[in-house]
């Protein structure tokens, strides 16, 4: 009833008064003194407050790896602040698609309030959906969410992400982005149906507008004959022949593609010229070396070939680009795969959202803070 009442008070709401309504709901309805929302940016590192909307005291930027508002993000789950002597206890409240992490909504409760009331979580999940749909009519949380003005190459790139993190039954999946912005040729896909996820990664050569164009043809093209109802053969021959149509020459663009069965784990995938894999099997880690064919783009006769894989109960596989592992720095051998396997067995214990969050700042920091390449990391958790 109250739920339905938020819904089409926001359904009727201009963009920029979503976070009002749901503030004065949360105060009619819940007994809240103020509320505020805090959106992360696309680096990840810093939880935002919108600015001019909400209620209750201003509030400052937080940092993703600190205090309480960081935690309820890295950790997905109600952080309290122990201040017993407030007249009020704030919590925070990841706002969270499936498992997609938007920010954090901050609520100022009466102290006498027991617990998290179930209407103050339900209109922090509202706000995610809501805030996700906004996207396709206004800028405004869009560039909250920016720390400093992105790329051409980059926006391109964004624009054409799925949702960065999901969780169902039988597999937990997210990926990582970085140089978040100024990327420009790496990116990733998936798609689940009743039966089968799709998976990709792709790279394209090159840096910048180019890459970004090239990366989105690739990808554009794989999903239109994907949702033609091809495998993921036909998706890497079309996206083959489109980039050899409208980028002839060396423009070319690596890639692994993958159709797993959900039921069973197991599943095929085709290998354009892109570095292995790892798996973490068994507190394990392994490279998986399928023979490469040519990248999509070169030669328009390019025949691909499906390898098999077999995925387990509680396995963990990394797709990775080869800005991750060839990363170096002047005098100092590259970030190099050993180190990544070793990433992968050290940092097990994290989500998949937190475990290519961690890895893509731990190869910025090797760098220095500047990537010469673009570092792009999925991970994907069979369960
Ligand atoms: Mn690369």
């Amino acid at each position: 009833m109250l739920l339905g009442l938020l819904l089409s008070e926001l359904d009727g709401a201009a963009p920029y008064e979503l976070i009002d309504v749901c503030d004065r709901w949360l105060r009619r309805h819940t007994g809240a003194r103020w509320s505020r929302l805090l959106l992360v940016d696309y680096g990840e590192t810093v939880l935002e407050p919108v600015p001019g909307n909400g209620s209750g005291p201003v509030h400052r930027r937080h940092t993703v790896d600190d205090d309480n508002a960081g935690t309820a993000y890295r950790e997905q789950r109600v952080v309290t602040d122990l201040a017993s002597d407030a007249p009020d206890v704030v919590v925070h409240l990841p706002v969270t698609i499936r498992t997609e992490r938007l920010g954090v909504l901050v609520v100022a409760l009466p102290a006498d309030v027991e617990g998290v009331p179930d209407e103050v979580s339900d209109a922090a999940r509202v706000l995610a959906y809501v805030l996700n749909g906004a996207r396709r009519y206004t800028d405004r949380y869009e560039v909250l969410r920016r720390r400093r003005d992105l790329g051409l190459a980059a926006e391109i790139q964004w624009e054409l992400l799925p949702v960065l993190a999901n969780e169902l039954p039988e597999f937990s999946i997210a990926g990582a982005l970085e140089p978040t912005y100024e990327i420009g040729g790496d990116t990733f896909d998936y798609a689940v149906n009743a039966t089968q996820v799709v998976v990709a990664i792709t790279d394209a050569v090159g840096h910048g507008l180019r890459a970004a164009l090239l990366g989105s043809l690739a990808v554009t093209a794989m999903r239109n004959s994907r949702r033609c109802g091809d495998g993921i053969l036909g998706q890497a021959a079309t996206a083959n022949r489109h980039l050899v149509e409208q980028f002839p020459g060396a423009n070319f663009v690596t890639g692994i593609l993958m159709d797993i069965e959900l039921a069973t784990g197991s599943g095929v995938v085709v290998n354009a010229g892109h570095p292995a894999p790892l798996l973490l099997r068994d507190g394990a880690a392994a490279q998986l070396m399928w023979e490469p064919d040519m990248p999509m783009g070169l030669d328009a006769d390019t025949v691909y070939r499906t390898h098999r894989l077999d995925l387990r109960h509680g396995d963990r596989l990394l797709l990775l680009t080869d800005g991750i592992t060839e990363a170096h720095v002047a005098g100092s051998p590259p970030f190099g795969t050993r180190r990544v396997m070793e990433f992968l067995i050290a940092q097990a214990h994290r989500t998949p959202a937190e475990f290519v969050r961690h890895l893509t700042a731990e190869v910025l920091a090797f760098r220095g803070g500047d990537l010469a390449d673009d570092a792009t990391a999925v991970c994907l958790d069979w369960r």
